[in-house]
């Protein structure tokens, strides 16, 4: 596909094409381990996606075929985290995953090979993720010192139950595709030569519906489990609706009119 580059980058390639934002790791020599940089990039790339309004839906992927993310860049982990060149320990990959499920367009994770670590946590957060035969799914937290305890942990409970959460990070085990689906995981699997295409075809499902209603179920389901953060998000876009309401207008030009606002005229719906 005809993919445009939006920005160049170090560690990422970011790309448009027909109303989708593509973010993909390009560090494919170490299976798409993420370093502070990769993740700067990303939080970036996702920035723009929020902005633009060309943008409907993002995926998010890996180059190379061989793997989505492998997680931290253990080469540069260090006293407190992933040290990058302002030799400062970080682990914002935390807010990025934070930025995946606020943005208010869907986002696909498109997963060939491996998703492992943080980067298995990364196509957890997506709203949808598609897979390629040849994905293979885990965490290594508890193998290589290290656990993620937030979404890594709960987010993941909710897709999969409790029980199964709990093996996954207590064994590290590696599931394949299949696997994966069954379990809720994934929402479809593809052959490899297929990923790109049907991805595509999603999104394209996807940008033919209302950005608003889709935006809504976003915030929505998201609120049930985000807590107050959750509730922020959905009322913040009641808010955007009213704002676009005669009601909400009549308040603030009355304020702006220095007259006393008149409400009368708007309904009391039952
Ligand atoms: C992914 C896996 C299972 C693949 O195994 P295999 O045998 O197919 O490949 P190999 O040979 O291990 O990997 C190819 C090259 O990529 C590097 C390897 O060291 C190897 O390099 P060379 O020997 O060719 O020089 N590589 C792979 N993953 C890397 C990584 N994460 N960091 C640095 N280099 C990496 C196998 O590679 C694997 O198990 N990888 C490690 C997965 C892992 O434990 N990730 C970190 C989890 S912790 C985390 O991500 C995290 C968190 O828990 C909380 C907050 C933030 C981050």
């Amino acid at each position: 596909l005809p993919w445009e580059t939006i920005k160049e980058y170090k560690e990422i390639l970011f790309q448009y094409y027909e109303g989708i934002g593509k973010i993909s790791i390009n560090r494919p020599k170490v299976h798409n381990a993420f370093t502070p940089l990769t993740i700067k990039e990303m939080q970036e790339a996702m920035d723009h996606c929020r902005y633009d309004d060309r943008i409907g839906v993002v995926i998010i992927t890996g180059e190379g075929g061989q793997a989505f993310c492998s997680g931290g860049d253990q080469s540069v982990r260090g006293h407190g985290g992933y040290v990058g060149s302002d030799n400062v320990p970080r682990l914002n990959v935390l807010d990025l995953q934070k930025q995946i499920r606020s943005i208010p367009k869907p986002v696909i994770a498109m997963v060939a090979g491996w998703a492992i670590g943080g980067g298995h946590v990364l196509h957890v957060v997506c709203d949808l993720t598609i897979a390629a035969e040849n994905a293979r799914f885990g965490q290594t937290g508890p193998k290589v010192g290290s656990f993620d305890g937030g979404f890594g942990a709960s987010y993941l409970a909710r897709i999969v139950g409790q029980k199964k959460a709990r093996e996954i990070w207590f064994l590290c085990d590696q599931y394949n595709a299949q696997e994966a689906l069954d379990m809720g995981l994934v929402n479809k699997v593809v052959t490899l030569d297929k990923l790109e295409e049907t991805t595509v075809e999603w999104c394209r499902k996807i940008l033919e519906k209302s950005p608003i209603a889709l935006r809504m179920l976003k915030a929505s389901f998201n609120a049930e489990l985000d807590g107050q953060a959750g509730i922020q998000e959905l009322a913040g876009n009641a808010t955007l609706l009213y704002y676009l309401s005669d009601e909400a207008k009549e308040g603030k030009n009355a304020f702006m009119e220095k007259r006393k606002p008149d409400f009368s005229k708007f309904p009391k719906f039952p």
